[in-house]
């Protein structure tokens, strides 16, 4: 059957009212049939004059969640949406919404152009598509600022946030809130408009309230915010247009959603939409998960403390375990300053922390992690320490608990070795602060048994994060590629670069900061300590990247922490530290080099091209399942720009082939470090992206 030929919309006439009903699982998508569908009931229904109201409604979890995200970069198919709109604006017989679920994007935008809405308890209603590259391109630009004027449009399209029923009945989207299953609701809508208890209007005919303050400050705030961005820009355009005639204003949206759909920020944002919905498709997604109930966390460092916080919001009990009694109190002191946190920051009524922090219990003994369901250990990273306290897991923890390290690069496979039960460990590998940051890397060791796997990914779920499985090597996914890729930046800097041009350059490309600026937001010796570990395994051949860094810690400049690092931190000011200037002329002298000039092109490019190789290797050697795993593990833990869809599906626009021409040029220079990867060079040869792989080729 051909796309079109699905039935998707019905009619059902009960008296003077029609109901039509949307029914395109899973979240009432406008596909070409639903379109086809509601163009073509209105129509008949005019035509025969069998009701006095038409009342759509959708059946399901959702109103109608937008446009159907699939369809986009692929040939149009009518009807348009805007042209289905405006047909349904000019029905003689009045249209009204009964919506309920999220009324998203197109969603939203077939109420709008309807000529009431009634919203259902729970509705939440958004226009999303800024988030997505675009921008409400079927009258959204419009109608909204007819009904609630500028700011709001300004508002709920520059953020993409979503409204909950009351405050979009006080904005005036919404005409009525009713409670009920959607068909009940859609009748009694119907029998309240025939009775003119809820006014039908035309939206195209009520004017919008000029106001140039709102649209100056929103230029601004873009401007500030997305400097990268094309669609906050033309959203703000389309916006503006609104006081004019809405025939014109429409062309104006019209024209800018063309031209957005067509930039690659479209494609990057929308591979990283269904990319974060991807990685949930595992080998082992059939395997029931354990129930998790009651969490233990050993740690109460700042990043076991963040694991504690993750889980009491998400209305877990913990029992956290340090060694000392002091270190427990930190601990508990931390996690309740998170909480409140959560509090400031109105994500928490101070009720809720008080309930989650009465789910929390501390103790200074593994012992009492008896009964618990799952236990994450978060203490030092290092292997004799955390093999010691599996140990003790395996003899305390009750049979079917789940062991878990935070390790962030250490062999689970090694670890679980300890225990008699290497089937309930996996490692969990939170992302500092671990009760904001959306990554979870779950990994899954030789022995993993597959529920265990299955549970990491509920658990994940749970926590409002993103799960991306990987498998066992030095760094797993992330910090493998970061280890490798992070060298540019310093072999830059030894080549003739300044640490702030290459952090210039790379935060115009998209990173919200700079490797040099992480590096003292994270503290340098954390980077010093592990080159320190890893020294006596590096190879005579590699060229020693370190060199800089680690003269700037033994000055005691650890970055920010210490108002020392790259940069100088003073009151507020940050300015780049010309004592390092100094040492990266010494270090250059004493490996003699003469420094040359990069262009910020040159330096994106070195950066990227080493990201994509490393990348690459990850996919090659099985630790990613898909190259979409390593994007979504760069876009939702390491501060990717997710305009360009990760370091993957970006290799993707500049090509196989570029990519191995450039790593052979480079590789002139130091070919160690630069090798292509296999996998990379088969592709040059035979053509194949790696969306390609993706796809399953
Ligand atoms: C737009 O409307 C443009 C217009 O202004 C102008 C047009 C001319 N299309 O997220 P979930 C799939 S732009 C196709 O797991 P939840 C999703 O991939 C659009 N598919 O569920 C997943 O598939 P699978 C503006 C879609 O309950 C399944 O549905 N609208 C779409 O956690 C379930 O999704 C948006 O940007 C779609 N539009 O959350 C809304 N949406 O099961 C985007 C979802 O195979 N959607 N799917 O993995 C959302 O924000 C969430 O999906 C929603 C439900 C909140 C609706």
């Amino acid at each position: 059957m051909q796309d079109q030929d699905i039935i998707s919309v019905t009619t059902e006439i009960v008296g003077d009212i029609a109901l039509v009903c949307v029914d395109n699982p899973p979240v009432n998508a406008l596909s070409v049939h639903v379109r086809r569908g509601i163009q073509d009931a209105v129509a008949e229904i005019n035509a025969a004059q069998s009701a006095k109201v038409i009342v759509l409604y959708a059946a399901g979890r959702t109103f109608i969640a937008g446009a159907d995200i699939t369809e986009f970069g692929k040939p149009p198919m009518p009807p348009a949406l805007p042209d289905l709109l405006n047909e349904m604006e000019q029905s003689k017989i009045p249209v009204v919404c009964v919506l309920h679920g999220t009324a998203l994007g197109g969603g939203l935008e077939v109420a709008l152009a309807s000529h009431a809405r009634v919203g259902i308890k729970g509705l939440r209603i958004g226009l999303p598509e800024v988030l997505i590259g675009l921008l409400p391109g079927a009258g959204g630009t419009q109608r909204v600022p007819r009904l609630a004027g500028i700011p709001v449009a300004l508002d709920m399209s520059l953020s993409g946030r979503q409204v909950a029923a009351k405050e979009a009945l006080g904005m005036g989207l919404l005409d009525a809130l009713e409670d009920g299953e959607p068909r009940d609701v859609a009748l009694r809508a119907g029998q309240d408009a025939l009775d003119g208890k809820i006014k039908t209007r035309r939206t195209d005919l009520i004017d919008t309230t000029p106001d140039d303050a709102a649209l100056e400050e929103a230029r601004k705030m873009v401007a500030r915010k997305f400097p990268n961005l094309v669609s906050p820009q033309r959203c703000i355009e389309a916006i503006a247009a609104s006081t004019g005639p809405i025939s014109e204003g429409l062309k104006i949206e019209r024209k800018a959603f063309m031209d957005c759909l067509d930039t690659p920020q479209r494609a990057g944002l929308i591979h990283a939409f269904f990319g974060e919905r991807a990685v949930a498709n595992i080998p082992e997604k059939k395997a029931t998960p354990r129930d998790i109930n009651a969490v233990g966390v050993i740690g109460g460092g700042t990043m076991g403390s963040g694991i504690a916080t993750s889980a009491l919001m998400s209305g877990l009990s913990v029992t956290l375990v340090e060694v000392k009694e002091d270190a427990l109190e930190r601990g508990i002191a931390t996690i309740t300053k998170n909480l409140e946190g959560g509090v400031k920051r109105g994500k928490l009524s101070a009720d809720q922390r008080d309930q989650m922090l009465a789910q929390l219990t501390g103790a200074t003994d593994l012992a009492a992690l008896s009964d618990v369901d799952l236990v994450i250990e978060a203490v030092f990273e290092q292997m004799e320490i955390k093999k010691e306290i599996f140990t003790k897991l395996d003899a305390v923890c009750k049979k079917g608990a789940i062991l878990a390290s935070n390790t962030s690069y250490l062999d689970i496979n090694e670890i679980a070795a300890q225990t008699s039960r290497p089937e309930d460990v996996i490692g969990l590998h939170f992302f500092s602060p671990a009760h904001i940051m959306k990554l979870l890397e779950i990994v899954v060791g030789e022995k993993t048994a597959p529920e265990v796997v299955a549970s990491g990914f509920a658990l994940a779920k749970r926590l409002k994060k993103i799960g991306v499985r990987a498998g066992v090597c030095d760094g797993f996914i992330g910090n493998r590629i970061l280890g490798h890729y992070s060298k540019t930046a310093s072999y830059l800097v030894l080549d003739g670069a300044t640490p702030q041009q290459v952090d210039d350059a790379l935060e115009a490309f998209g990173f919200a900061m700079g490797p040099h600026k992480v590096g003292d937001l994270a503290g340098l010796d954390i980077g010093w300590m592990t080159r320190k570990r890893k020294a006596a395994t590096r190879s005579a051949e590699e060229r020693y990247a370190g060199a800089v860094a680690d003269r700037i810690c033994e000055n005691g400049w650890y970055g920010r922490k210490t108002g020392r690092g790259y940069y100088v931190y003073d009151e507020g000011d940050m300015h780049p530290n010309a004592e390092v200037a100094k040492i990266i002329d010494e270090e250059r002298a004493e490996a003699g080099v003469t420094p040359r000039s990069f262009t910020d092109e040159e330096i994106v490019d070195r950066y990227m091209t080493a990201m994509i190789s490393e990348a690459a290797r990850v996919v090659e050697d099985g630790i990613a399942l898909r190259p979409v795993d390593v994007d979504v593990v760069f876009l939702s833990g390491y501060g990717f720009p997710r305009f360009r869809g990760g370091p993957l599906h970006y290799a993707d626009t500049i090509g196989a082939k570029e990519l191995v021409r450039r790593i052979e040029t480079y590789a002139k220079e130091d070919a160690h470090y630069w090798q292509v990867p296999e996998i990379l060079r088969k592709m040059a040869e035979t053509g194949k992206s790696f969306d390609d792989i993706n796809k399953g080729g």
